[in-house]
């Protein structure tokens, strides 16, 4: 493939309410679009999953910006012939970056699976046409806002929850929301707010509250506390901002600090290393699956490719678009159908079209560049 233009696009778009996390509250999400088109006419698209201040990860829009402008586009546009592959290659020397890289790869696998003529699904060796899903419950203002919030999920039709925790709202929170719904699958996410002296309090209130997955409560870098924590745990420790390459996957399989695998496109450089840790999982024998980073319906189809892999044995992170935003970037919007699914989409590429009237209307910035 030879590119004729790449388009960075950024774009602010309202989330339908305040997601909020141990590290902060969203009211929006600010991100780059990015739409790269060949010399035939094929336009394939990519998002970044970085936010404006880097609270997540160390990346953010600044940093996903500088690499795009000063590397990525630059290098992209000057190839012959690129490929999916041959940019992770020509990129392994810098550092981390993930975030930025996976917004040019998965452009990338947009085109190669449409000059394939197949979906980025089946670009990937994925077979199932749907996925199941489940929901990321932020923070709430109080308990009773939280098990209200709970109960119009599950009316919504979503099966399971992951409850977003932090020190003083864990133990009464997961406690409320586990009383009125004996049966409901709980998961809780911390996103590494807790210190490894908390590691026998978590397994308390998990435990009492019969939560099936404890997701990064530590530090990114904290393995030796992750371990300690699923050593004889009657739930999963599930790694999800520590797990960055193939070698992070391996180190914590060793430390045995991992029992469950949370798959990001954006946190791991794009698709194609999701799915080659998620095929490591499997031979560990230790459960993945994909989750989101309230991706707009651009990166979300190009997670549900990854997600309808068989290596995904638990429900996704990934929501109904109407759970997110009132209105999508793409048509048709992602809904949510029998059994807690998302239908995978079967065209070419992503698959759904991009709206361009859509991302005109929350466009912020937006410029176009060309070989040489
Ligand atoms: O840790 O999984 C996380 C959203 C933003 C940043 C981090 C996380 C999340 C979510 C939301 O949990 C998942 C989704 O996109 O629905
Ligand atoms: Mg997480």
């Amino acid at each position: 493939m030879r590119l004729s233009s790449a388009r960075l696009d950024e774009i602010s778009l309202d989330l339908v309410e305040p997601f909020e996390t141990s590290f902060g509250v969203q009211h929006a999400r600010r991100f780059f679009v990015l739409r790269l088109e060949t010399r035939d006419g094929l336009v394939g698209y990519g998002e970044s999953v970085a936010t404006e201040d880097p609270l997540y990860s160390s990346e953010s829009n600044a940093s996903v910006r500088d690499m795009l402008l000063r590397h990525f586009l630059p290098k992209i546009l000057r190839s012959p012939a690129i490929t999916p592959e041959a940019f992770r290659k020509e990129v392994a020397h810098f550092r981390g970056n993930e975030m930025a890289k996976s917004a040019v790869e998965t452009a990338l696998v947009d085109l190669a699976a449409q000059a394939r003529g197949v979906s980025v699904a089946r670009y990937l060796g994925s077979d199932r046409s749907r996925i199941e899903v489940g929901v990321s419950v932020g923070i709430q203002p109080s308990i009773s806002a939280l098990v209200a919030r709970v109960g119009r999920y599950l009316a919504d039709g979503y099966h399971r929850v992951k409850l977003k925790v932090r020190p003083g709202w864990d133990r009464a929170p997961v406690r409320a929301v586990r009383r009125r719904f004996p049966e409901l699958e709980i998961w809780v996410d911390a996103n590494q707010a807790y210190p490894p002296e908390a590691v026998d309090r978590i397994r308390d209130w998990a435990e009492a509250n019969r939560v099936s997955q404890v997701e990064q409560p530590f530090a990114e870098r904290a393995i030796w506390a992750h371990a300690l924590l699923a050593r004889g745990a009657p739930f999963r420790v599930c790694l999800d901002e520590s797990i960055v390459d193939e070698t992070s996957l391996e180190d914590a399989l060793a430390a045995r600090a991992i029992t469950c695998l949370n798959v990001k496109t954006g946190r791991v450089g794009g698709l194609l290393t999701g799915r080659a840790l998620a095929r490591r999982a499997a031979r560990a024998q230790i459960p993945a699956w994909v989750g989101g980073m309230l991706e707009s319906g651009i990166g979300r189809a190009h997670n549900v490719a990854l997600a309808a892999r068989g290596e995904m044995t638990l429900p996704a992170d990934l929501s109904a678009s109407d759970r997110y935003y009132r209105e999508d970037l793409v048509d048709p919007p992602f809904v949510l159908g029998p059994g807690s699914t998302l239908e995978v989409p079967r065209r070419p590429g992503i698959g759904v079209e991009v709206l361009e009237k859509v991302v005109r209307r929350h466009r912020i910035s937006s410029r176009t560049y060309r070989p040489g």
